[in-house]
């Protein structure tokens, strides 16, 4: 069902504070940064390697807005891993396998996530406990 683990998410209050931190304290390197207004974030993708290769990643998640998705977890738990993401060849297949399961996803339909992706969630209380991502990457992430 699955290809890979794409990311793991972190909420951070402060993304230049925490791009800076997991550079120089643990070598990640910044791949990408984008706004996402929709999903009320900015983010920050950090990789072992270059960009464009395979990478080990994690995702910075700063809140733009209090009531967003991770303003509230801030306010909740404080900083710290928010989420864990799947990567799939083809979200709508994998999103209709998954609710023939049992499985609550967020959205009816994929939203747009980071770097041009398709991203969609199951429900945290259906995937015990974690809130799991589902990413198809963009054929290519640059256009
Ligand atoms: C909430 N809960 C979590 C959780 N957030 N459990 C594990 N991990 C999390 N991150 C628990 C919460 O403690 C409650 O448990 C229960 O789920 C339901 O909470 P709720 O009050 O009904 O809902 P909220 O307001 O806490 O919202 C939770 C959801 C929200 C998951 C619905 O965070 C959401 O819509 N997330 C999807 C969008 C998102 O996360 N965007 C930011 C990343 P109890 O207390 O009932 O036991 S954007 C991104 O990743 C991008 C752009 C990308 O990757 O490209």
């Amino acid at each position: 069902l699955f290809i890979c683990i794409d990311h793991v998410g972190l909420a951070v209050p402060d993304l230049d504070e925490a791009v800076k931190f997991h550079a120089e304290t643990f070598g990640w390197r910044e791949l990408h940064r984008e706004v996402n207004e929709e999903q009320g974030v900015a983010e920050a993708m950090l990789g072992t390697g270059e960009q464009g290769e395979e990478n080990a990643k994690i995702q910075l998640l700063a809140p733009l807005r209090p009531d967003s998705a991770i303003g509230k977890f801030l306010d909740r738990n404080g900083q710290g891993i928010q989420q864990l993401a799947y990567r799939v060849k083809d979200l709508d297949k994998v999103s209709e396998v998954l609710r023939a399961r049992g499985m609550r996803l967020l959205y009816p339909e994929a939203k747009r996530g980071t770097a041009g992706s398709r991203i969609n969630f199951v429900h945290p209380k259906d995937a015990r406990g974690v809130l799991l991502e589902l990413v198809e990457p963009a054929v290519d992430p640059d256009h």
